[in-house]
């Protein structure tokens, strides 16, 4: 069931990556009008600024894993847990701004504990699927789904101090045309449902998400929407730090939030990995602004 009232929560995280500048993504959202768009769709909107992150200069790496930064990426993410928690406790559904996308730790942390068969839509051109043992780079946004699977190191697996967050049946993947060979292996493994790049062109997004929907329809009990704007096409979403040519159209991912919209099935959202100083003219927060105003009832008439 959709919620009249919105909470906004911003999370100026940047320490799950190692580029700068997309701390700067829940400003740069903000300025791209997104209160004053969903208050137009005559929603309460609430925004609740952003939670403290540590500032990377002080941030300390984990020098006993392949974990960047693990501590602070670990603190800044149980706050956001109990942010997003209370938003669902007062009734109101939580719009996560992020932030790079190791924050959907705590956001599904947050959300995860009010539903008995959360299901995630993972709208992005990667998996995150990787751990500290398959991840090439040590960036913790790489490793999100597989830490909310219980798959990872304790200090991320039990944030919020529960474990897992998700079942492996209840992920759709939507998007992908970046994946390590861990994360192959790892969807194979569990039997995770993944629409590439390949089934969207093959099959059309109208096709992909009809199924994505009567599939989450079918054995969920609320479903987030987790979307990295790279998992739309750089020549739509530029301010990425992690670009892959050959995504998803703004008009595909349109087309997939109005029907989500239809569906009535998202109970929570996050968007990610919004670099403004990567940007052009702040393209890319518009997107996501469009984007959200599509999830959360515009029906352009
Ligand atoms: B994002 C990568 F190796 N897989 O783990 C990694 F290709 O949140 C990229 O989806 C991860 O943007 C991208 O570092 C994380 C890499
Ligand atoms: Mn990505
Ligand atoms: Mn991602
Ligand atoms: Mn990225």
């Amino acid at each position: 069931m959709m919620r009249k009232e919105i909470s906004i929560i911003g999370v100026p995280m940047d320490l799950g990556q190692t580029r700068r500048g997309v701390d700067m993504g829940p400003s740069a959202i903000r300025y791209a009008g997104v209160s004053e768009r969903l208050e137009s769709l005559n929603y309460v909107v609430h925004d609740e600024g952003d939670i403290r992150v540590e500032i990377k200069e002080r941030a300390q790496s984990d020098t006993e894993s392949n974990l960047k930064n693990l501590k602070a990426v670990a603190d800044g993410n149980e706050k956001l847990g109990q942010k997003v928690d209370e938003a669902i406790r007062s009734n109101r559904f939580p719009l996560v701004l992020g932030g790079d996308h190791s924050i959907a730790i705590g956001t599904l942390a947050g959300v995860s504990k009010h539903y008995k068969n959360l299901g995630v839509i993972w709208y992005d051109a990667h998996g995150d699927l990787n751990t500290a043992e398959t991840s090439p780079s040590g960036n913790i946004h790489g490793m999100p789904l597989a830490v909310s699977l219980g798959i990872g190191h304790p200090t991320l697996t039990n944030i919020g101090g529960y474990c897992p967050k998700v079942k492996p049946e209840n992920i759709v993947i939507i998007g992908a045309r970046s994946l390590d060979e861990g994360e192959r292996i790892l969807i194979k493994e569990k039997g995770i449902k993944v629409y590439t790049m390949h089934e969207v062109d093959r099959l059309g997004m109208t096709k992909v998400m009809e199924e994505t929907i009567s599939y989450l329809k079918e054995r969920t009990d609320g479903v987030h929407l987790s979307l990295d704007l790279d998992g739309l096409d750089p020549e739509a979403a530029p301010g990425v730090g992690t670009p892959v040519a050959g995504g998803l159209s703004y008009r595909e991912s349109h087309l997939a939030m109005e029907m989500l919209s239809e569906s009535n099935i998202i109970t929570s959202a996050e968007f990610v990995e919004i670099n403004p100083i990567l940007d052009e003219k702040n393209k890319t927060a518009d997107v996501a602004v469009a984007l959200m105003s599509s999830l959360l009832g515009d029906t352009l008439l």
